[in-house]
C-alpha cells in the first residue's frame, strides 16, 4: 500500500501509517503499542512473533494497533511488517524522551520507552497504550537518583497505559508514591494489589480498582477532564495461569541483584540486564510469563480503546 500523508505528519516530524492515520481521523479505535519491550525485553526470535501477535490481539479485539519506534529520524506510529522485522532484528538504541531529540535530529533507529511511547502516542493522537512493565522508582534510589523518565512522562502525557505494574527489581511502594505525588492515577483491573509483573501481587494495594473495560474508560474519560493533562495507570496481573513460580522469582531477583551490582550495571542498562537474567536462568519460564501478560494487556487495552471510541472523550 502506498504511504499516503496526514495532516499530523505534515505539521511536524511525526509519521502515522496510513492505517492508523485513517482510524484517528475516523475516531476509530487504536491502540498504541512499545518498542522497547520488542527489542530490549524479549529475546530474537521470539521478539519478532510477539510484536505479530500482539497487534493481532489487538485487532481481535476491534481496534487497529500501532507499535511506536523511530527509524531513520523519524518517530513512526504504526510499522509495517519489515519496520517490525528492523525493530526486532536487534542492536535499536533506547530511547526514552531524552533520546528523541537526539535520534530525530541526527537520523537515526531506535526502540521508544513507555515514556517516549507514550509522548508519541499522544502527538499522533492515540490515548489507550498497552504494554508489560512500566519503568519506576530504582532500588536505592536515594543514592543513584536512578527513576525512570517513564512516570515524569505520566506525569505529563494523556495516556492510559495498561500494563502489569511494575517488576519486583524495583522499589515498588516508592514507585507507588511518585505516581500519587504526580497524580497519576493506578487502577487495579479486578484487583485490589498492584500486579508485581511476575508475579500478580506485589504487597501493596491499588487505590482504586475497576472491572471491566466500561468501568475503565470512564475512569478515563472522567481523568481526561479532571486530572491536568496526566495519564493513568491499567494495571492487570498476569493471568493466574502464567504468573511465576515465587520460590523460582524469589531467587532469580536475589541473584540478578547481586550480578547487577557485581558487574557495576546502572542506568539503562539495569532493566534489559535484569531481564535478560530473568529469562535465562528461568528456562523460559519468565518468558512465557512475560508474553502472557503483555497479550492480555494488549486485549484489555483494545476493549478500553473500543468502548473509548464509542462514546468520544470530551
Ligand atoms: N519493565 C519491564 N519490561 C520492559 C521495560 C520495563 O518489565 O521492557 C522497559 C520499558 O520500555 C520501560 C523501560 O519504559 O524499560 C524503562 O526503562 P528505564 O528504567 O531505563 O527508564
Ligand atoms: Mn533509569
Amino acid at each position: 500500500m502506498p504511504h499516503v500523508s496526514h495532516p499530523v505528519s505534515q505539521s511536524g516530524r511525526l509519521w502515522l501509517s496510513p492505517e492508523v492515520a485513517d482510524a484517528v481521523a475516523a475516531g476509530r479505535p487504536v491502540v498504541a503499542l512499545e518498542s522497547t519491550l520488542l527489542a530490549h525485553g524479549l529475546p530474537a526470535p521470539q521478539n519478532r512473533a510477539a510484536a505479530d501477535e500482539l497487534e493481532s490481539a489487538v485487532r481481535a479485539h476491534g481496534a487497529v494497533p500501532a507499535t511506536v519506534a523511530v527509524l531513520d529520524g523519524m518517530p513512526r506510529v504504526g510499522l509495517s511488517a519489515s519496520e517490525l522485522d528492523r525493530v526486532c532484528g536487534g542492536d535499536l538504541a533506547k530511547l526514552s524522551v531524552r533520546d528523541l531529540g537526539p535520534a530525530v535530529g541526527l537520523g537515526r533507529d531506535g526502540a521508544t520507552t513507555v515514556a517516549a511511547t507514550a509522548t508519541l502516542a499522544q502527538a499522533a493522537g492515540v490515548s489507550v497504550f498497552a504494554t508489560g512493565g512500566l519503568g519506576g522508582v530504582h532500588r536505592g534510589a536515594a543514592e543513584t537518583w536512578d527513576v525512570s523518565a517513564d512516570l515524569a512522562a505520566l506525569a505529563g502525557t494523556a495516556v492510559l497505559v495498561v500494563c502489569s505494574g511494575v517488576k519486583s527489581i524495583l522499589d515498588v511502594p516508592a514507585t507507588l508514591e511518585m505516581l500519587e505525588t504526580e497524580s497519576v492515577p493506578v487502577l487495579g483491573y479486578r484487583t485490589d494489589a498492584f500486579p508485581g509483573f511476575y508475579r500478580r501481587d506485589s504487597g501493596h494495594p491499588v487505590p482504586w480498582r475497576v472491572d471491566s473495560p466500561a468501568e475503565a474508560a470512564a475512569v478515563w474519560r472522567a481523568h481526561r477532564v479532571l486530572g491536568r493533562g496526566a495519564g493513568a495507570v491499567l494495571a492487570q496481573p498476569v493471568p493466574v495461569a502464567d504468573e511465576l513460580d515465587a520460590g523460582l522469582h524469589d531467587r532469580l531477583l536475589a541473584e540478578g541483584l547481586a550480578m547487577l551490582a557485581e558487574r557495576g550495571v546502572t542506568g539503562k542498562d539495569v532493566t534489559p540486564a535484569l531481564l535478560e537474567h530473568f529469562h535465562a536462568g528461568s528456562g523460559g519460564a519468565s518468558l512465557r510469563t512475560n508474553l502472557a501478560l503483555v497479550h492480555a494487556n494488549a486485549e484489555l487495552a483494545a476493549q478500553v480503546a473500543v468502548e473509548l471510541a464509542a462514546v468520544p472523550v470530551p
